[in-house]
């Protein structure tokens, strides 16, 4: 399992928000957003970190590292 932290999330439309934006780069599985721990896991299958930060950052949130 890989993590990514996101900052900016409120309520469950951020999570699904995020969860679909993250499941549509089509190579990330068990997408699971976590609202408390501001976090989201899931698998990767060759998905590059940038990508993953960008998809996130174009739906209005703060990625991590
Ligand atoms: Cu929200």
């Amino acid at each position: 399992m890989e993590t990514i932290k996101i900052s900016g999330m409120s309520c469950q439309h951020c999570v699904e928000s995020v969860k679909k934006a993250l499941e549509g780069l089509g190579g990330l599985k068990q997408v699971a957003v976590n609202l408390e721990a501001g976090e989201a896991s899931f698998e990767n299958s060759g998905i590059e970190r940038e990508k993953i930060r960008a998809a996130i950052s174009r739906i209005g949130f703060d990625p991590g590292e």
